[in-house]
């Protein structure tokens, strides 16, 4: 069984499954994919037809695709419950959604002109 992570080492999106995946101990393959064009290849559109990074692949039994870096995370969490990082604990979840959805939707917006997605 083989966990593949589509990334750049640049983007914010893919650094948060990234860090998630070496929390976690597990053996997962890192393969870059350049924004400059690559995203849009026949074989990276297969695995995300949104054209965008990360995109995890996991070549288990059943090949599936996981796109979205926040679903990448929770399809981890609960696919490799040890060590636990999803908090169960409500106002604990709800500041680590809040980080979460905070980031995605307010910071990284605001830095886009540093062009760290490209
Ligand atoms: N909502 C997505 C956003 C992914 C995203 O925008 N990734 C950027 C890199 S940080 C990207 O691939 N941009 C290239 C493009 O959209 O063509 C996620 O959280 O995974």
């Amino acid at each position: 069984m083989m966990l593949t992570l589509y990334h750049l080492p640049i983007s914010p999106n893919s650094r948060r499954v990234w860090i998630k995946l070496i929390d976690k101990g597990l053996e997962f393959e890192l393969v870059e994919v350049q924004l400059s064009g690559e995203q849009f290849k026949l074989e990276f559109s297969a695995i995300n037809p949104f054209h965008n990074i990360p995109a995890l692949v996991d070549d288990g039994f059943n090949v599936f695709n996981v796109i979205e870096s926040l679903a990448i995370l929770d399809y981890l969490e609960v696919k490799y419950p040890t060590p636990v990082m999803l908090l169960k604990d409500p106002k604990d979840l709800a500041i680590l959604r809040m980080v979460e959805m905070v980031s995605v939707n307010e910071l990284l917006p605001a830095v886009t002109p540093l062009n760290l997605c490209q």
